[in-house]
Formats: C-alpha cells, structure tokens, sequence
C-alpha cells in the first residue's frame, strides 16, 4: 500500500476498527454541541463578544402614542450629553427607509407618522449605552394625536385589513348548515404571545473597505438581514456580510424583527465611520417587536348524531399590528390548520388580516397554525358537550379516515395518516378512559377541587407554504488533516440544528463528530438562504450538508476504485476508516492520498423540496411534503374558589420519523409543549386604552417556570415510523408540530371547569386561560346551568 503516513497500525489492525460502530453517526442521541458552554458561559453570543475599539451603543426611542402625525422632532437637546456621537430621525437614512419583509410597510425611524405605541422615532448613538439612552429621552417631538384602532373586532368590522382577505372551499358549506342536524355557533378571542428569547434582539457592525458592512446578527434570516442593510445603505448586496453563530432562542421572533438593530446600527456605523452596536433591553423589546398574532375567531358547525362534522364556516381575524410583515403568509397557515385533524367535509374558511395600532405582529413557533387549531379543539369540545360524550370520542370520530375523508380545504390529500394507530398507543400509555372515570368520581365528591382531562391531536403541515423558500444550500471543505468544516444557511437558536447536521455529515462519510466543526452561518460561505423557519431547518439543510458530502464522498470512492484497482462498490467507509478491496487505511490517509493525487476536497450542496407546489389564487395545491402527528394527554387540577389550576400529570406522544438525535427530539417535544402551554395558560399581554403594552416585563408577563411543569410529565416519540417520504434520513421536523400539544392543557382546564354543569355545557373561557378567566368561566357556567 502506498501511503504518506508512517503507518504504526498493521492491516488486520486497521481492519478490526473499520468493522466497529461509529458511535455518533445519525439516530444517536449526542449532546447539544452548545450544550456544556452554555452551561459555563463560554457560548458566545453577540453582546458578549469583545467590542471593537470606539464602538459606538445605540438606543432608540419609542413613540408614546399608538397613532399620531410627527410634527417636529428637536434632537438638539441630546447633543448636550458627553459622549455622544449622533441622533438621527428617518431623514438620515441614506438608502431606503422601508425594512418592510415581503411588502413594504416598516419603516426603520417613523417618517412624519407614528402607528404604534412603542415605534422607533430617533436614534442616538454614544460611548456607552446609559449615555445614549439619556440623551435620547431628551429630545422633544411633538405630536398631533390621531384616533388609534386598537381592537380586532373594530378593525375586522370596519375591514381595517393590511392586506386583502383569502378564502378555502372544500364542497357546500351553506347547504350543509342550512340542513344540518344540529348547530353550533360561537366567537372566540385568542391571545398573543411574546417571544421571551434570553437573547434579545442585538446586532453589532464593523464598517469595512469601499462602503461594506460586517454584521454580526442575531438573525433566523441572514439573506434578509443582508438585502435589508444594504437597502438602508443604498449599497448592493455583495457589500454586505452577515455572521450569525448562536441566537439566545429565536422562536420565530428573529425572522424578520431582527433586521431593526442591524439596519439602525448599518446606517449610525456608515455615517460616523464607526464601528456600532445596538442591544435592546427586555422592556423596549417587548413594547418594540411583534408577537404571536392574536386572533378573533367566528364559526358556525353543523354536525350528525356521532359528533361528525356535516359541514363548517369559520372566519379566522388576525390582529396583525400595524404593518404586514409576515401576516399574509401566517394567516393563511392559520387557515390551513383549521382542520387539524379531522375531515370537513363543507368547509368554507376565510382568513382576514387586520390592522390595528400596535407592534407589527410576527412569526412564532406554529406560525398561525396554533392559532387556526385552538378553535376547531374547543369545536370539538361544544360538540361533545352538546351531545353529551366525551370529547375524545368526537375527536376520533372525525379523524381523517379512508376513502373519501382525506381532502383538506386546501385540497392536498391526506396521506400516511398515523393518527388513528397512535392514539391507540398513548391511550394505552395514560390509561385515558380509566381516568376518565376516576375523575368523574372525584369530581363528585370534590366540592371545591375539581379535575380535568383531555387528550387532543395534532397535524401539522410541514414546508414553506411560500413554495420558493424550501431551499437550502451548503458549503464542506475537507482539510489535509482529515477535519472537516461545514457552513451551511440554517441558523442555530438553541435547536440543535447544527448538531443534527453534524451528525449527518459525520453518518455520510463514517467519522466521528469530533472530527466536524460548524462555523457560524455566514453569507459570504452560502449565499441566498432561506430563513431558519416553518420547521425545516434539518429536512432543508441537512439535506444540502448530506449532498455536499455526498459529493466529496463519491469524489474519494471513484480516486480510491482507480488508485487501488478496484471496483467503486469494493470502496466503502466505516468508523473513521476506509476499505478499498483489501486495503484498509484511516480516513486521514485517504484524504492525504487524495490531496497529493489531486482531488478536490471542497463542494457545495443544495437542495430544494420535492413534490410540492401551491396555487394561492385557487387556493389548491400539495402545500405540504409530509405532516407530523403528535398527541398529548393533560390531567389538572382547578381550585373552582380563586381559578388557580396545577397539572397533575402530562403524557406526550410525537413523530419525529427515525428520530436522528431522540434526546434532541425529547427536547424540542418538551420544550414545546410548555411554550404553549405558556400560550394558553398564564402569558397574557395586555394593553392600556392609550395602546401601551402594559405587560413589558417578566415581573407581569407570566412564562412557564419550573414549579408550573406538569407533577408527572411523561414524553415519549413514535417508535420505529420513518417518515415515508425521503427526507434526511428519514427523519421528521421537530421544532413547531409539538408546540400544538399545549391545547391539551387548555381543554382539560375546560374539562374541569365543564365539571361544575355536570358536563352539559362548554364553558366560555377565551385563551390564555388565566386564574381570572377560568373564575368568571365558572361563574357564567354556573349561572349558565341555573338557566338565569
Ligand atoms: N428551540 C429552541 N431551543 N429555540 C428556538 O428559538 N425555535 C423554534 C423551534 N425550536 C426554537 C426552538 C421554531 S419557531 C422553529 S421554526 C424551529 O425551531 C426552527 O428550527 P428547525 O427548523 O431547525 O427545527
Ligand atoms: C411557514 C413559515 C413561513 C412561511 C410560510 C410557512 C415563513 C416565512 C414565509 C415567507 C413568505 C413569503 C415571503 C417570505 C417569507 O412563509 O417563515 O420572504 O416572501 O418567512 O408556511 O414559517
Ligand atoms: Mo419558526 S415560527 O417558523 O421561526
């Protein structure tokens, strides 16, 4: 054999090893590669990186009105503080003002027009940060107040839209309500939700040679960041790099709302030549940036003796804030999932974008899609109540099924439907109907305490609807040591995005992780990347990493067939070595043999989904690759005297295809749920009638801690079900589908609440489900079942 090495290991040696395992190849629950630098503070975020030399902090100040015309903005006052380098307003902004993400509609500074409590109106940028905040509260503008909308109902009313309303139709939903066997009509509000990252939203800019900017940012969407710089600064996009190695959580939050730091630190860094960063405290990011869009929900549901649904008309009413940003496509995944899981047959479902004077509300986890299954759940919950069953049941009933109870509104059919065998399998687990029954027990005796239960579905359809952004690309170099560095376009939040792809990669080519590093998403390495969003993050990138290496792989296999005479199919790898026929070498050899014979060792992938197209105007198409199923299980506790409600015991069932990191899986599962349980439950944001968040820190907005986990929390993923499409491995997006599970903790509040009528009733309870809410829930029952 011919080798550059000194060899120190004989053949038979070299061949025991390749025939071992590979300990961290795919399927293998590695550790969070962030995972012990998180815990003892060495994970770099932004802020901690050290500053550059006269770095300027920036600190924008917020509009004290929800709707107002700028009259003048005197920002001579701010001059006065040492230290301080600049304040600008909108007319300072060299390039375009607009930082809108798919239509225009977000100015960076407020341009002669305030629209939110909360808007950036003029910036200053000082030595430090305290400095650029005093001098900031000093200068003067004054406003002319215009009347604010602040209400969805009102804007719904008045057809106040940011954008144009859309409708699915599957089959004749008038005709099925105007026959239907019973009715049922209802309203329904549903709150918002603020992303509470630990990590809140910062960029930090270095101004390079010839005009261009170094970004660091912490940004799902490093392309939109890039475009949008460079837009303020009027410059082309090749003048602009992003660098984004770790979000402190992102949660949908930092898919476009990132761009404001970035953009506002561009502009201040261009026009004093000096290097710039802008942190945004916990308050201003919470009165500043979007939330999860609050809805307000109409419906009318006809449905048979068994709870089947005849036919259904919902109007879905995004409060979208101020401006589109990502409404158009969020509302429509809310209408995409107002099926959930179950068939409706004569559905009509319109989807309205409304516009009201607050922040401009944005992605978080799901998208819309929880938004659109919370009250197809509490349709379920009134149809069980009204024909008196249980709720399960009802669900069950109206699964999609076979034959012809598989068309989706969007009419994409519904293949591979697990749902119906996986409900077997966690009503087996919990025990559902034997507590069904304990409980009812209980809750006779129990005067003051009372338990509920509840098991819902979730389905949840995975890819962009917006066809074009389900791409991905990657970049892998293979140096002459045998390391190897990947860059690919995702971004990692927390996730482990890049642990799954290091796994992959390491799974191709048969080495251990160790071996691979993952440098910051960069794009100067991938250019025009999708956002880190919709669940996609491993099935898009992962797939270009497995391409790039696949490449590199089937370059190393044709050298090694020719240089050792053999056939390709006698080259394989295992274990960090190689065979080629009879010739064993470490991976590092063959590496070094290919380097000297001259191979290249570099290659980009790309991928982009299969099978999938959509048609907006007909509102018909295969929006989705595949679905992820999942189905949770909540039992809790209600003191029926102050509200107040503790969960017993949790049991979660998700698909995550052939998991390729469970104990990453279990973390997304868990994570998830919690969050949305948060979302239902205790995380209320409230306004004052001058459209002032009054909820703008953790001391009144109420996240899920560690004493409001579920007593006994049980998770568990599907067993042995790979994805039947071919996805990375076969493996299934985790990130947003178990966030749904949280409306099990919602209905089973109901449940216990539903207990005090004995059942009759559903009880009016909007989300989240405060103590407060729940107490007047149980009033309004209680009067409700007293027939006054
Ligand atoms: N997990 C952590 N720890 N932090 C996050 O910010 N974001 C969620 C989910 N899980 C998030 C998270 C959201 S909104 C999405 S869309 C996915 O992760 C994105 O990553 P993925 O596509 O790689 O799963
Ligand atoms: C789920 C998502 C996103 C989505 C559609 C989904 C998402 C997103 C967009 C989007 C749509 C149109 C655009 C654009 C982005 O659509 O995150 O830039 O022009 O950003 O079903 O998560
Ligand atoms: Mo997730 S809401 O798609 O970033």
């Amino acid at each position: 054999m011919s080798s550059q090495f000194i060899q120190t290991k004989t053949q038979a040696e070299l061949e025991s090893i390749f025939k071992k395992d590979l300990k961290t190849g795919v399927g293998r629950s590695i550790k969070h590669d962030s995972a012990d630098k998180q815990v003892s503070g060495e994970a770099l975020y932004i802020d901690d990186k050290l500053e550059f030399p006269n770095q300027l902090h920036v600190y924008a100040r917020m509009s004290d009105r929800a709707h107002a015309k700028i009259l003048s903005i005197d920002t001579s006052p701010c001059y006065e503080f040492d230290g301080v380098a600049i304040a600008i307003t909108a007319k300072d902004v060299p390039g375009n003002l607009d930082i809108g993400p798919v239509v225009s509609g977000d100015p960076l500074l407020a341009d002669d027009l305030v629209e939110y409590y909360g808007q950036a109106v003029l910036a200053v940028a000082a030595n430090d940060h305290e400095t650029a905040r005093k001098a900031a509260m000093a200068a003067i503008i004054e406003y002319e107040d215009l009347e604010p909308v602040l209400c969805v109902e009102e804007a719904l009313e008045k057809k106040h839209f940011v954008l144009d309303s859309h409708q699915h139709v599957l089959g004749d939903s008038k005709t099925a309500l105007a026959n239907a066997t019973n009715r049922i009509q209802g309203k329904l509000h549903i709150g918002g939700q603020e992303h509470f990252y630990l990590e809140t939203q910062i960029a930090s800019v270095m101004p390079t040679e010839d005009g261009g900017m170094m970004v660091f940012s912490s940004t799902q969407n490093p392309t939109e960041v890039q475009k949008l710089v460079a837009s303020v600064l009027g410059v082309d996009m090749h003048k602009v790099v992003i660098d984004m190695r770790r979000m402190g959580g992102g949660f949908g939050g930092k898919e476009t709302q990132a761009a404001l730091p970035a953009c506002m630190s561009a502009v201040i860094a261009r026009l004093t030549n000096r290097p710039t960063k802008m942190r945004v405290p916990r308050m201003e990011d919470m009165m500043m940036t979007g939330k999860r869009h609050p809805f307000f929900v109409k419906y009318d549901v006809a449905f048979d003796n068994d709870g089947m649904i005849e036919g259904i008309e919902v109007d879905l009413a995004g409060n979208c804030g101020y401006s589109p940003d990502l409404s158009g496509s969020i509302v429509d995944r809310a209408m995409f999932h107002i099926d959930n899981a179950y068939f409706l047959k004569n559905a009509t479902i319109n989807g309205h974008r409304c516009k009201t004077n607050t922040a401009s509300n944005t992605a978080y986890r799901g998208f819309g899609g929880p938004q659109g299954m919370v009250p197809i759940e509490e349709i379920m919950d009134s149809i069980a109540r009204n024909l008196n069953k249980d709720p399960l049941d009802v669900r069950r009933t109206n699964y999609y099924g076979k034959d012809d109870r598989n068309e989706t509104a969007y009419h994409q059919t519904v293949e591979h439907n697990i749902l119906p065998e996986i409900t077997e399998e966690i009503l087996a687990s919990s025990d559902y109907y034997e507590r069904r029954e304990e409980i009812k027990a209980f809750n006779a005796e129990s005067r003051i305490l009372k338990k509920g239960l509840a098991m819902t579905p979730v389905k949840f359809g995975i890819s962009f609807t917006a066809t074009f952004l389900n791409q991905a690309g990657a970049l892998i170099h293979v140096y002459t040591d045998g390391s190897i560095r990947i860059n690919h376009g995702g971004t990692e939040m927390g996730q482990g995005l890049n642990t799954k792809v290091r796994q992959i990669v390491s799974e191709v080519f048969q080495v251990e992780a160790e071996r691979i590093e993952i440098t910051a998403t960069n794009t100067d390495k991938v250019p025009n990347t999708s956002p880190t969003a919709a669940s996609s993050g491993t099935d898009l990138n992962g797939k270009a990493a497995q391409n790039a290496a696949l490449t590199i792989k089937q370059r190393l296999v044709e050298f090694a067939a020719k240089h050792f005479n053999v056939e390709e199919s006698q080259v394989e790898f295992n274990n960090s070595h190689v065979r080629a026929g009879e010739n064993y070498m470490a991976f590092e050899e063959i590496i070094q043999l290919a380097y000297f014979n001259q191979v290249s060792l570099s290659s980009t992938g790309f991928y982009k989904t299969p099978k999938i197209y959509y048609d907006r105007d007909s509102a018909s198409g295969r929006p989705f690759y595949y679905y992820a199923y999942g189905l949770a299980c909540c039992e809790v506790l209600v003191d029926t005297y102050t509200g107040e409600y503790k969960f017993l015991r949790t049991d979660l069932l998700q698909d995550v295809g052939e998991s390729l990191n469970p104990a990453i899986d279990i973390g997304q599962v868990e994570g998830a749920f919690v969050q949305g349980m948060g979302w239902l439950t205790t995380e209320e944001l409230v306004w004052n009638d001058k459209g002032r968040l009054m909820t703008s820190g953790p001391a009144s907005y109420k996240v899920p801690a560690i004493a409001d986990m579920p007593i006994d929390f049980r998770t568990n993923l599907v067993e042995s079900r790979k994805n039947p499409e071919d996805t990375v491995y076969h493996s299934k997006a985790v990130g947003e589908p178990p966030f749904m599970l949280g409306i099990a903790a919602w209905c089973a509040i109901k449940d216990a609440i539903a207990s005090v009528a004995d059942y009759k009733y559903q009880p009016e309870v909007d989300a989240p489900a405060t103590p407060e809410r729940v107490l007047m829930g149980i009033q309004k029952l209680r009067e409700k079942a007293k027939g006054l």
